[in-house]
């Protein structure tokens, strides 16, 4: 049955509020809430993301997709229905698909119920005027390229997406060298934050340089500003905030354990989208939760400085 809305996406009351008085605003993602942590584990920290968003001054503003809804700006009974804790089988839980922005139409067309991931969210995101997005780790280009050609779709949409992205990197699943090369090529803007190399996810440094620090959130508001100014492709610029060297996971575990989870993957056949949340699932049982604690700790960081750089942002 065809649906009609009259705006896409629907902006909550409160980030429409703080975007017509210039306030800071964090778009965050719903996918990490529904497939990339464990329940109910997921839902306490889709609400602590926004509580350290506003501890910062800024209004947090969560995207999903709800009944063929998309949405910019969760209330807590929408955060739960896509955490899968509403209990009422109201589409929740395991009906709550996974959805890149090529999945936004068929989704709106059919009044699915969705979790935005990086591509999905930076574009409703941008779409409604948000200018600044904060998650875990990027997706980028599987180790296994050459024989899958996956390659997720975060990177070509950041490619041509006017919004920063605070993140940890990409994903340490992925082949890291390969999908730092794809947004050189993509022309994606790349700044380490307070550091020169550019961070693994799970740990602080994957072994690679970047080629541009910015020391404090008002130099990366003068990068968007200078974006602007150039009138250029519209592409995003990437914010990599490295997780603290003490809550990193152990770099030697982080190996093992992760060749096992490819490994695994492989034989099982896992393909598409069932492949990052696979991974993420693997490790976080097979080194006792001590990389959901390192992923966990990295998305927090990442959103505090997402709040900071939407008001050094704002402030312009
Ligand atoms: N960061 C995390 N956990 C996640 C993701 C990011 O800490 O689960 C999600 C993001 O939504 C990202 C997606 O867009 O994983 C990438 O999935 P794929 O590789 O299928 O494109
Ligand atoms: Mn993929």
């Amino acid at each position: 049955m065809p649906q009609q809305h009259s705006a896409v996406p629907v902006v909550s009351e409160e980030v429409r509020e703080a975007l017509d008085r210039r306030q800071p605003v964090v778009a965050l993602e719903s996918t990490i809430i529904a497939h990339g942590l464990p329940r109910p584990r997921n839902l306490a920290v889709g609400a602590e993301l926004e509580a350290l968003v506003r501890a910062e001054g800024a209004v947090p503003a969560t995207v999903a997709v709800l009944d063929g809804v998309p949405r910019v700006g969760l209330d807590k009974a929408q955060l739960e229905r896509i955490a899968g804790a509403d209990g009422a089988g109201g589409g929740g839980g395991e009906g709550v698909r996974k959805l890149g922005h090529r999945d936004l139409a068929p989704a709106i067309a059919s009044g699915a119920t969705g979790a935005t991931t990086v591509s999905a969210t930076a574009f409703l995101a941008a779409r409604a005027g948000l200018r600044v997005f904060a998650t875990g780790g990027l997706g980028g280009v599987h180790r296994e390229w050459a024989h899958s050609q996956d390659e997720s779709a975060d990177l070509a949409l950041l490619a041509r997406t006017r919004i920063t992205v605070v993140c940890a990197g990409v994903k340490s699943i992925l082949d890291v060298p390969a999908t730092l090369q794809r947004l050189e090529t993509l022309g994606v803007t790349v700044l380490g934050y307070r550091t020169d190399r550019f961070p693994g996810f799970y740990l602080a440094d994957s072994g690679l340089p970047v080629d541009w620090t910015a020391r404090d959130p008002e130099e990366v508001a003068a990068v968007m500003a200078a974006q602007d100014l150039l009138a250029g492709p519209e592409s995003a610029v990437l914010v990599a905030n490295p997780v603290a060297e003490a809550e990193q996971l152990d770099p030697a575990l982080h190996d093992r354990v992760l060749a096992e989870a490819l490994a695994e993957c492989r034989e099982r056949g896992v393909t598409g989208q069932a492949v990052t949340p696979f991974l993420l699932g693997f490790l976080v049982r097979a080194t006792g939760g001590a990389s959901l604690e390192a992923n966990l700790a990295a998305v927090r960081g990442n959103v505090r400085l997402g709040a900071r750089i939407a008001a050094a942002w704002a402030g312009r």
